[in-house]
């Protein structure tokens, strides 16, 4: 009889865990953006996501301009009935060069010059990087960044506030690659759009979660996926079908067996770190290289050779540790990570 009554008291108590629970879980997370297609895919993957509460997009000038990121941004929310979540513009350009747009693969409004209705919502009056700052100390060790374009607005606000590096609950950046690049040789476009910035984050004194373009690409959206797509219905879905189908037919154009899920793989990494294979490293960014600006060099070792000069040569005397500043994606389970997709935006 009393251990019925302890058990129904635990059961009560269970109960009235149960919705903070569901709460703690969902994880909150700002967006910084330059939409672009696969950014709206990755937009679209995180509202329809119950594992996220997305606390606010923010606007980063990269594919398209400030401005016509903005827009897009808004129509993308009005498009999911989403007016609730902030979104608010940053930067206009990067910190140390000129803007480097990419409508050649998104199109010349960067949503696949597909027309959006006039958005319903109204752009959050507050700068970029204020608001990232605000809502980190209103959250502090729950927010999650999640910046998919150039790392101008993220390095703005560590360089105000250098104390959110420690209240951030961790950054997932869709950038760099360790196996070569995809606007050079070397650099990967959001690296390559702002390298300074770039620097200021990787080096922020955080350790940064890095999804690069060598992992989107060997994460492909293709056919078989667009079918999927174009069978289900609703706003959400056929933009996202429009956009897919654009997409894939400009990356087989160049050679690509499908669409690189760049921005929405960081996304979903998020939603489920198994995703993707992490691997420790120190990677710094290169902002000078004749033919490597915009690189993110992966140091494997941990370590670089102490050489000190002896005479007239350098002698190696041991190594100088490197702290790890990133966990960086070495693959991913792309058939889960399509399938995951599919089934978030599909008939939305
Ligand atoms: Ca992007």
């Amino acid at each position: 009889m009393i251990l019925g009554r302890m058990v129904f008291a635990f059961a009560l108590a269970v109960l009235a865990c149960a919705p903070s629970w569901a709460q703690a879980e969902k994880r909150r997370v700002i967006i910084d953006t330059d939409p672009g297609t696969d950014d709206a895919m990755a937009i679209l993957l995180a509202l329809n996501s119950p594992e996220l509460k997305v606390e606010a997009f923010t606007v980063v000038p990269g594919n398209v301009d400030g401005k016509q990121g903005l827009e897009n941004a808004l129509k993308l929310l009005s498009l999911a009935g989403r007016c609730d979540v902030p979104v608010a513009g940053g930067a206009q350009h990067p910190l140390n060069q000129k803007l480097y747009t990419a409508m050649y693969w998104h199109g010349k409004n960067g949503l696949a010059d597909i027309e959006l209705p006039p958005s319903n919502c109204k752009a959050d009056t507050r700068f970029a990087p204020d608001l990232i700052i605000e809502l980190v100390h209103k959250y502090p060790h729950e927010i999650t960044l999640i910046p998919v374009g150039p790392l101008t607005n993220i390095a703005l606000a560590v360089s105000k506030d250098p104390s959110i590096t420690k209240l951030v609950k961790d950054i997932v950046i869709m950038g760099g690659s360790i196996s070569g690049g995809n606007v050079t040789g070397a650099a990967e476009a959001n690296i390559f759009g702002d390298p300074e910035a770039a620097q200021i984050v990787f080096n922020a004194g955080w350790v940064v979660t890095m999804v690069g373009s060598d992992v989107g690409e060997r994460t492909l959206l293709r056919r078989k996926q667009l079918s999927e797509l174009e069978s289900g219905h609703g706003p959400q879905n056929d933009v996202v079908t429009g956009i897919a189908r654009f997409y894939i037919e400009r990356s087989e154009k160049n050679g690509w067996d499908g669409a690189a899920m760049y921005d929405p793989l960081a996304v979903s990494v998020v939603i489920d770190r198994t995703l993707v294979n992490l691997k420790d490293m120190h990677v710094d960014v290169e902002t000078r290289g004749e033919f490597t600006r915009g690189e993110t060099v992966a140091n494997r070792m941990g370590a670089n050779e102490k050489n000190v000069l002896h005479g007239d040569h350098y002698e190696i005397e041991g190594y100088d540790v490197l702290p790890v500043n990133a966990r960086v994606a070495v693959s991913s389970d792309a058939e889960r990570f399509l399938a995951l997709f599919i089934s978030r935006v599909r008939g939305k």
